[in-house]
This record gives structure tokens, sequence and C-alpha cells, in this order.
């Protein structure tokens, strides 16, 4: 398949083997969440995007990126449309999940030996960090407190907009996507599927390993790009 036919919306590599974010994350788990999961959204949303584009008076909203389409605005004004009813929660799940996993695994990085992990001291990102949350610690702690609160599935994030950090959670594969103005930094699946092998009901024992493989050097970066 061309990269013509595709729109961009392929499934990406893992930037690292499925085993290597071992002990904290593991292989099978990868394997299943990168393999079949995301790339059931890659190719469903793949599906919805290519008819929303033959629908003449929807696919203007494709001009702006393939992400464009999947905003609150667009999507309801796809939802208006006679026939993009089912097409307007295709593209939000699959979109959504399409978007939001191909941060989290860069969002990531192998850490089997647990070393201590943070953003650079004196970087503009921890200094943003200790500004809108005190210190890092309790960025941490209100980060896993929405993670914890997330009734059923969503993912909890850390997001930039004109105003700063914040941090919040959203159902299913919802996230910063939905809201142009805010910017994804780091996101964290909480959906059972990313963690249920491992550590089975526990998501706060999987949000106390996940911590471990942040990939802080990602977050800058995004955080940097961002301003
Ligand atoms: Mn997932």
């Amino acid at each position: 398949m061309s990269s013509d036919e595709n729109h961009g919306i392929t499934l990406p590599a893992l930037p690292y083997s499925k085993g290597a974010l071992e002990p904290h994350i593991d292989e099978a788990t990868m394997g299943f969440h990168h393999d079949f999961h995301h790339a059931g959204y890659t190719s469903k949303f793949l599906a919805a995007y290519k008819k929303l584009i033959a629908i003449d008076e929807l696919k203007s909203l494709a001009e702006g990126g393939v992400e464009s389409v999947v905003t609150d605005d667009a999507l309801a004004k796809i939802a208006a449309h006679p026939d993009g009813k089912g097409l307007a929660g295709a593209l939000r799940n699959n979109g959504g999940g399409w978007i939001n996993h191909s941060l989290f695994w860069k969002n990531m990085k192998p850490n089997p030996d647990s070393a201590p992990n943070a953003p650079k001291k004196d970087s503009e990102l921890a200094k943003a960090i200790d500004k809108d949350f005190e210190s890092f610690d309790k960025f941490k702690t209100q980060f896993a407190d929405a993670g914890g609160k997330r009734f059923g599935s969503g993912w909890v994030w850390l997001a930039k907009n004109a105003q700063g950090l914040k941090i919040y959670s959203t159902p299913n594969q919802d996230g910063p996507h939905n809201t142009p103005g805010e910017t994804a930094l780091l996101g964290l699946d909480v959906w059972e599927h990313a963690y249920y092998l491992k550590y089975q009901n526990k998501r706060p024992k999987y949000i106390d390993a996940w911590w471990n493989v942040v990939n802080w050097d990602d977050v800058e970066e995004r955080f940097n790009n961002a301003q």
C-alpha cells in the first residue's frame, strides 16, 4: 500500500523491543497492546477516514490533516450529516486510539534497573511542573489520582495549553486531540488491556510501575515544541 492510499494512517513500530519495558510492563502485554489493539484502531480509523473523505460535504474537514477530523467540532459536524452518524463514533474511537497509542509508545523507554526517573533538573519542563503543581512529587500524586479515579476505560494526560500545564483524564479514546489548542505531553493508558495480564485489577500498582518507564526526554521535547 502506498502512502497515498493510507493517508499516513499506519501502525508505527515500537521504538524498542516488546520485552524492553520489563519488569514494569511485560512483554506479553506489549505484544497484544501494539499488535492487536493499536493495529485494530489503525485499520478501523483508516476505513472510517476513507468513508469520510468520500462524502463531498465533509471532506474539507480533513484539510488540516488526519488528526483534524477527530476534534469535537469536526465530529459534531460529521454526526450531524445524514451519512455521518455511525462514522463520527468510529472516527472518535479509532482515530483517538490511533493517535493516543502512537504517543504512548514514544512516551515510554526501557528502565530495567528502575533507576530514578524524572525530568532533567533546571529544564523548562521541570520548572513548569514546579510552577503549576508545586513539586514533581505533587504532580505525580495528582496524575496517579486522576488515573485511579477514571471509571472504566480511559487515559490520563499531562497537557499544555495557553494557560500552562494541566492534568486531566478522558474516557475511552478521547484525549487532548479533541480540543484544538491542547497539546498532549504525556499520556497514560488506563484501559485494562494495558495492565491486566500482569497487574490484574490492581491499576494503582501498574501506575506505580509505569513511572519507571516514562521517557522524560520525549515529554520535554513535546513541551519545548509546544511553546
Ligand atoms: Mn490501549
